[in-house]
């Protein structure tokens, strides 16, 4: 018998890797993505008319629909990856950030408590709950871990501390199958456009192809993320819904690279200079920033057998190569 999964924010960078994965999987899957006026799956155009497919409308924000949702399907598995998912927005926006981000959760731990408790369900924490705390080793190296405390430093990461604990809470209170896996940065050419990474790819697939002539302007170029491959980190996601006991993983590379370091890398991958193109806009500093992230995930090695397979070098290169072409076309 196929498995069912849902999958909210399908429309979104892993939402999209994940249905693919879950397809060629033989799932039958059903993808949940919110009303837009206009047409919004160009990341999932490979698979909109596979014959597993479900797409149907909801909004998080609304406890009704879910439910409806969950009472019809009953599904195996329920991965909740729609969110507000941009750190500096949270700042302007943090009462939806909440609606969405944590309400959100509520509704569907809640869906799953009292209508399909079978199902397992799968809560995208993130490394920005750990904002300014971190480990260190005997050798002084500085890391987060499943153990290292929260200490959130934005609206979006507290939104998602309180879905992280409310996960728990369900997980123990009820007996529900509740993870959370605590993904560190993952990229790919689906990132969204606002995102550092992308921001970067983006303008100089159009540098090199004649598209524009304005410079790039960032923010704080100090800080420090753990970057990996999204369709890597879908896999993680995954192998945690396969397990017999639920329970909190880091999925990380173990290692770390400033902003600045990610621009110049990705300037010199086209033989230019950064200095020449990038402006500090001081209105994109944060009003407080996570200055380092740096993930430890022998657990997840352990328990999941997972291990990530894209370098930095090879996932700036894809990135970059891909904006060319993406910019060559339009
Ligand atoms: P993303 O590309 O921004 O996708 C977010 C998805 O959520 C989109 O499909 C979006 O729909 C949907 N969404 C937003 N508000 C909604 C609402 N009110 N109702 C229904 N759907 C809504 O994010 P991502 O990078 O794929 O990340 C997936 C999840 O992992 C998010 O929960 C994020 O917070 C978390 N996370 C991400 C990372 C990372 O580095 N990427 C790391 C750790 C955790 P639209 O297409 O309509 O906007
Ligand atoms: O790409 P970012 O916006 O990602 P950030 O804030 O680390 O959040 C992402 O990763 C989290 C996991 O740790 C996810 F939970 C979250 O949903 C999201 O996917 O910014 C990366 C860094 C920050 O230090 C930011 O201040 O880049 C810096 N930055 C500098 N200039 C910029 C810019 N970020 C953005 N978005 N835009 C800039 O112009």
């Amino acid at each position: 018998m196929n498995k069912t999964a849902i999958i909210t924010g399908i429309t979104g960078q892993d939402g999209s890797y994940l249905a693919e994965l879950l397809l060629e999987k033989d799932y039958k899957v059903v993808g949940l993505y919110r009303r837009s006026s206009s047409y919004h799956f160009e990341r999932i155009s490979s698979i909109v008319d596979h014959p597993n497919l479900t797409l149907l409308e909801f909004d998080l924000t609304d406890p009704s629909v879910i439910l409806s949702i969950l009472k019809q399907y009953e599904p195996d598995e329920f991965y909740n990856l729609a969110a507000m998912s941009h750190v500096g927005t949270s700042f302007h926006q943090p009462s939806t950030t909440f609606d969405i981000n944590t309400m959100g959760v509520l509704h569907i731990l809640e869906g799953i408590r009292t209508t399909s408790s079978a199902t397992k369900y799968y809560q995208a924490s993130t490394s920005e709950m750990f904002g300014k705390n971190y480990s260190v080793d005997k050798n002084n190296n500085k890391y987060q871990d499943e153990n290292t405390p929260l200490i959130p430093q934005s609206p979006y990461a507290v939104s998602k501390v309180a879905s992280h604990n409310l996960v728990r809470i369900y997980r123990y209170a009820y007996n529900i199958f509740a993870t959370s896996g605590i993904l560190f940065n993952h990229e790919s050419p689906r990132r969204g456009e606002n995102f550092l990474t992308r921001k970067v790819t983006k303008y100089i697939g159009q540098l090199v192809n004649n598209k524009t002539s304005d410079n790039l302007k960032l923010g704080n170029l100090q800080a420090y993320r753990d970057w990996g491959h999204a369709k890597d980190y879908v896999y993680a996601m995954y192998l945690m819904l396969q397990q017999d006991v639920p329970d909190d993983f880091v999925i990380c590379t173990g290692q770390t690279h400033s902003v600045l370091n990610f621009v110049i890398k990705s300037f010199e991958s086209v033989d230019l200079d950064y200095k020449q193109y990038v402006e500090i806009d001081p209105s994109l500093y944060r009003p407080a920033e996570v200055d380092y992230l740096c993930g430890r995930s022998l657990k997840a090695q352990k328990v999941l057998g997972w291990i990530p397979s894209t370098s930095f070098d090879d996932l700036v290169s894809e990135m970059i190569q891909s904006d060319i072409k993406v910019y060559a076309n339009v």
